[in-house]
């Protein structure tokens, strides 16, 4: 159990004249109480913290988080509990049922929403968090190398995508960041077209996008290659696409907002006048999720603070022909320096 992190929450709670926080979020219970059960909810209070969850966690608390107090749901609900406790709670919406948030209505607790308060604070990642991700971005690197050694015309999508998946976890990788989209040929001006039995093909553009997780922390990298040699028009989106990605990481230092970050990497595609074909935000916050916040759009105002791990993952998708994405994973360090987590080659591959 960290601390730190519970005494920040503490003294949110103590700056907004709240009783307790409830925990909804899986990935929030993780990060303050170090609970994994998959069933449960924290709620933490100035002085203690309590685990309402039932018989089939109470084991698994005492290893993880002895700390913890635990409240069995099948002697009082959450609501009961959070009633005959607090006037004031903070709650986190993420995974609270309907009907247990109308019950707390009821009971004239009152509420105030707190979804974004551990999301913030996570977006900051320690040196051990960093080096995790490293390790699970290490992973991605080595699969990429693999891969570009394996892949072979006439195999299907999903026989690339089985020994992507494959060979990092024989790497180490705990799972899968998420289903592993390897989309071919026209397939791949689909942004998120994951594996089918479509068989890869001489002169197909093949988007790989895939990513593991080492301790909990996620990775998640994009390479786009030619099956053959690449066409003129190909190598142009290419350029594009990777001008876009190396400026972002560049001026990534001396922009102020995620949201400035964004206009850049946007500003370069628009220059290439290929504005129009990107149509997604353009990277992600990472960490114990792989969408973490912040989401980097335009409309974004977080400050691109030291620490913040995220993506920078441009594509310019040409319906009907082709598409091109490459993602990386960085952060800027404590001396204003972007450090890459990922460092496969961005060098177009033609197979
Ligand atoms: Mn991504």
């Amino acid at each position: 159990m960290d601390h730190s992190r519970i005494d920040s929450v503490r003294q949110y709670l103590q700056a907004n004249d709240l009783d307790a926080f409830l925990v909804s979020d899986k990935q929030d219970q993780f990060y303050l109480a170090n609970y994994t059960g998959d069933d449960g909810f924290v709620v933490i209070d100035s002085s203690q913290i309590f685990i309402v969850t039932d018989g089939r966690f109470f084991e698994q608390i005492k290893v993880e988080a002895p700390e913890a107090s635990i409240v069995d749901v099948k002697e009082q609900s959450l609501a009961e509990f959070l009633c005959v406790h607090y006037d004031k709670v903070a709650i986190e919406s993420d995974s609270l049922l309907t009907m247990d948030y109308q019950t707390l209505l009821e009971k004239n607790l009152t509420t105030v929403n707190a979804d974004l308060v551990v999301k913030l604070m996570r977006m900051h990642k320690s040196t051990d968090e960093i080096s995790l991700i490293k390790k699970a971005a290490e992973i991605t690197d080595d699969v990429y190398v693999h891969i570009l050694e394996f892949i072979k015309t006439g195999m299907t999508e999903i026989e690339v995508a089985n020994e992507i998946e494959a060979y990092g976890k024989q790497r180490g990788a705990q799972k899968l960041s998420f289903e592993t989209i390897v989309a071919s040929g026209i397939r791949s001006s689909y942004p998120h077209g994951s594996a089918t039995d479509k068989v890869i093909e001489t002169g197909d553009v093949v988007t790989l996008d895939f990513g593991f997780v080492y301790q909990n922390y996620y990775s998640d990298i994009t390479r786009t290659i030619v099956m053959g040699k690449a066409s003129d028009e190909v190598k142009k989106v290419y350029s594009a696409v990777l001008k876009a990605e190396s400026l972002g990481i560049r001026f990534a230092p001396m922009v102020e907002t995620f949201g400035d970050l964004d206009r850049v990497i946007r500003g370069s595609i628009d220059d290439s006048g290929y504005g129009k074909y990107f149509m997604h935000g353009s990277g992600h916050g990472l960490g114990l999720v792989c969408h973490d916040y912040p989401i980097i759009r335009t409309s974004n105002d977080d400050q691109l603070e030291s620490n913040i791990v995220f993506t920078v993952e441009p594509g310019i998708y040409l319906p009907g022909k082709f598409g091109v994405r490459i993602e990386d994973d960085v952060y800027k360090d404590d001396s204003g320096e972007m450090v890459r987590l990922t460092n496969s080659t961005t060098e177009l591959q033609e197979i």
